[in-house]
């Protein structure tokens, strides 16, 4: 073969093979920039996340230097009259939504009862009562002074009334569920604690809706039950996930009826709602 033909033989080769490395070196750098692309976009997310759960912490009012140590929990139930293997639970909400007259309900007590919490308009409750369940055994109930209306935050609420150390808090309204409320069970929720929501007087709501209205008694007590579920979207998304903030409605008498094993006697104000699934929420029915 021509001497020149080998030679142009082997520039060609090595044209190629350069053009290979070049293109290798190329795909090498594209990958390397996607990477660090990636890795940015990464922090981004990374930084947005945080600032957007201290943007949560702040609106719940956590202090973090007022968090909640294992050995004050333990001093804060003793303290509480807290007993080995009992259920603890305590009733919250705003001031004069029904606490005081749920728990006498659940212990099956009239309002007149000399055992029972005082309950009423004006009968406040200004410290923390507990009241053994000779009913439904291991059970310990804590009524605690209502929110108010203060300037407090939800985290300041429910550090100053030592909410953290229950077995289950059952956060008491009784018309729209407020923030209050549901920055209240986010705390719970952020501290992996159990929760129910009640909505508490649906008798007098449904005979004032019969009044308001002009209906009669089942329209109104029907159209109560669709407003209250309507008004209340029954789940709050919080760090990724569901919370189930749905009202159970009940009257504090219609509880007592079932606890005492009573029937309503045909009186539409006090056939019950949702008082059933609260006894089983509360572990008191099966
Ligand atoms: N009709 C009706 N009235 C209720 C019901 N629950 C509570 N009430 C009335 O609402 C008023 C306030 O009830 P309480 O049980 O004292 O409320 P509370 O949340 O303990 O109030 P504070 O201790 O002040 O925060 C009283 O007059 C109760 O009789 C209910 O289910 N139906
Ligand atoms: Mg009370």
């Amino acid at each position: 073969m021509e001497e020149w033909v080998i030679r142009s033989g082997i520039a060609l080769l090595l044209a190629v093979a350069q053009n290979a490395n070049q293109a290798a070196q190329l795909r090498a750098a594209a990958r390397r920039a996607e990477e660090e692309a990636e890795e940015q976009r990464r922090q981004r997310e990374e930084v947005a996340q945080r600032l957007a759960r201290e943007q949560e912490l702040r609106e719940l009012g956590i202090q973090p230097d007022r968090d909640v140590s294992p050995q004050h929990i333990e001093q804060a139930k003793k303290d509480a009259g807290f007993i080995n293997d009992h259920t603890h639970i305590v009733v919250t909400g705003n001031r004069g939504s029904g606490k005081s007259s749920l728990i006498n309900a659940l212990l099956g007590y009239a309002p007149k009862d000399s055992r029972a919490a005082p309950t009423g308009a004006i009968e406040t409750t200004m410290e923390r009562n507990r009241f053994v369940d000779h009913r439904h055994q291991g059970y310990i109930w804590y009524d605690v002074p209502g929110a108010g209306t203060a300037n407090v935050t939800a985290w300041q609420y429910y550090y100053n009334q030592g909410l953290y150390i229950y077995d289950l808090v059952v956060v008491v309204h009784e018309t729209t569920l407020s923030e209050t409320d549901i920055r209240i069970l986010k705390v719970c929720k952020l501290r992996n604690q159990p929760f129910v929501v009640v909505r508490s007087k649906s008798d007098l709501h449904i005979f004032n809706t019969q009044h308001d209205m002009d209906l009669n008694p089942r329209a109104a007590r029907e159209h109560y039950i669709a407003a209250a579920r309507q008004d209340n979207p029954g789940t709050v998304l919080f760090r990724d996930e569901v919370l189930d903030v749905a009202d159970l409605l009940v009257s504090n008498r219609t509880v007592r009826a079932v606890i005492n094993g009573d029937s309503p006697q045909g009186d539409l104000l006090q056939e019950p709602i949702d008082e059933v699934e609260l006894l089983k929420r509360l572990g008191l029915l099966p």
